[in-house]
């Protein structure tokens, strides 16, 4: 075997990816949806897995060669029927949005009803926003949250599903720091004939380790991406009741997609391995306990948290009272060395691309290992942040404060 390190290959794209791992370890990563996968996923991600085709499913390939895929294939379907308590688990789709797509495809017609959160109120663009193509080839209504209180409105989700019929309810949010309440729309799902699934891409971590409630029991189909903070490879699942499991297979292969990507299939059976460890459920439970320390902590510095707190790995913050556009806080911060994102909180009247707040959450700094008092002092360096965006030497002497901090807590290798 000839081994051409990627370096002499391509000094380019070497360097890089050497930059980004720099970048990663001297940064505090707070955008909610990303984390650090396990090392034995990335390990499995960057093997001869990569190297192989296996349109169809275990025991039904349409090209052999598959002894060992076969093998692989059913070991991360039977890991996360194990772990989650489904019957049955597709591991195949690309990521979160395929895996969505799917389940269009498996139950309805162009032209059909689908009810999902809207995006303003922090649902996902798939569960039938007007840009996505769930908006505009299905007829999409949205529910929201209400003005009072930024909770999802169940009174308006029952209406709505009573005066639209919906086929199809998605439930599951990308902005939304209170805990989904998967009982109260499989009742809502259920009195309409509609299929309810939720998708659980953000929280799939904490439901596997028991720091989320899990819709096993209400929803017809779960889906989820799986490298949130579930900390598997970047790849999508989805998991169904007995009676859906031929139309989610058919839909997702060769309905929707092609061969499987063989690599992210052993990085989600790793990941479901070591998500049903003990140590993972103390990491979902610090991951909120986390969240809420920071969520406290910036209250007490004058914040506004949309919600006023959070049940889960995410913060929302509103802005609109410290005078600062969400962009600008989100680029001071990312100069001072704290990554998050711009986002719209409900009801904004700025734009998606200049919004009002920020959003933030905790699993990739917990999977380093920080705690209470970093979260405390991370409010207070965001807080120090977004009252002096244009300060140089406020960002500049944070930055320094934050890469010391992140030598104490190495990212796992
Ligand atoms: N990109 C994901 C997120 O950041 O929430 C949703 O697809």
């Amino acid at each position: 075997m000839t081994d051409h390190a990627l370096a002499s290959v391509d000094p380019k794209i070497a360097k890089q990816i050497l930059l980004e791992e720099e970048r990663q370890h001297r940064t505090l990563r707070l955008i909610p949806s990303e984390n650090y996968a396990f090392p034995a996923v990335m390990e499995a991600c960057g093997s001869v897995l990569n190297n192989k085709y296996s349109e169809g499913y275990a025991g039904k390939r349409y090209y052999e060669g598959q002894q060992h895929i076969d093998v692989v294939e059913k070991l991360a379907c039977q890991r996360l029927k194990k772990l989650f308590g489904v019957d049955h688990a597709n591991v195949q789709p690309y990521s979160g949005s395929p895996a969505n797509l799917a389940v269009y495809f498996a139950f309805l017609k162009p032209g059909d009803t689908v009810m999902g959160l809207g995006l303003p109120s922090g649902g996902h663009l798939t569960h039938g926003w007007g840009v996505s193509i769930t908006g505009a080839y299905f007829n999409a209504v949205q529910y929201g949250v209400r003005e009072s209180d930024h909770r999802i409105d169940f009174d308006e989700v029952a209406k709505l599903a009573k005066e639209h019929k919906p086929k199809l309810i998605f439930c599951g949010t990308t902005a939304y720091a209170r805990t989904v309440e998967f009982d109260r729309f499989a009742e809502i799902a259920r009195d309409v004939g509609a299929i309810l699934a939720a998708d659980i891409a953000h929280i799939s971590g904490l439901v596997a380790g028991g720091a989320h409630p899990t819709p096993v029991g209400h929803a017809d189909i779960i889906t989820s991406t799986t490298h949130k903070t579930f900390r598997g490879p970047r790849g999508g699942m989805i998991m169904c009741t007995k009676e859906h499991k031929k139309a989610i297979d058919r839909a997702v292969f060769p309905g929707l997609q092609g061969g499987p990507h063989n690599g992210t299939t052993a990085g989600i059976a790793i990941a479901a391995r070591l998500a049903s460890k003990p140590e993972f459920r103390t990491y979902a439970a610090n991951v909120v306990s986390n969240a809420k320390h920071l969520a406290d902590e910036l209250m007490s510095q004058g914040i506004t948290l949309v919600t006023g707190g959070t049940d889960n790995h995410l913060v929302l913050c509103d802005l609109r009272s410290c005078n600062v556009p969400g962009k600008v806080a989100a680029q001071a911060l990312d100069r001072a060395g704290i990554v998050c994102n711009y986002n719209s909180v409900p009801f904004d009247t700025r734009k998606p691309f200049d919004p009002s707040g920020i959003r933030i959450g905790t699993p990739a700094l917990t999977t380093r290992g920080m705690g209470k008092s970093e979260m405390v002092q991370l409010a207070r360096w965001m807080n120090e942040v977004i009252r002096a965006p244009d300060d140089v030497g406020v960002t500049d002497r944070i930055r320094g404060e934050v890469e010391a901090l992140c030598d104490s807590f190495p990212v796992p290798r």
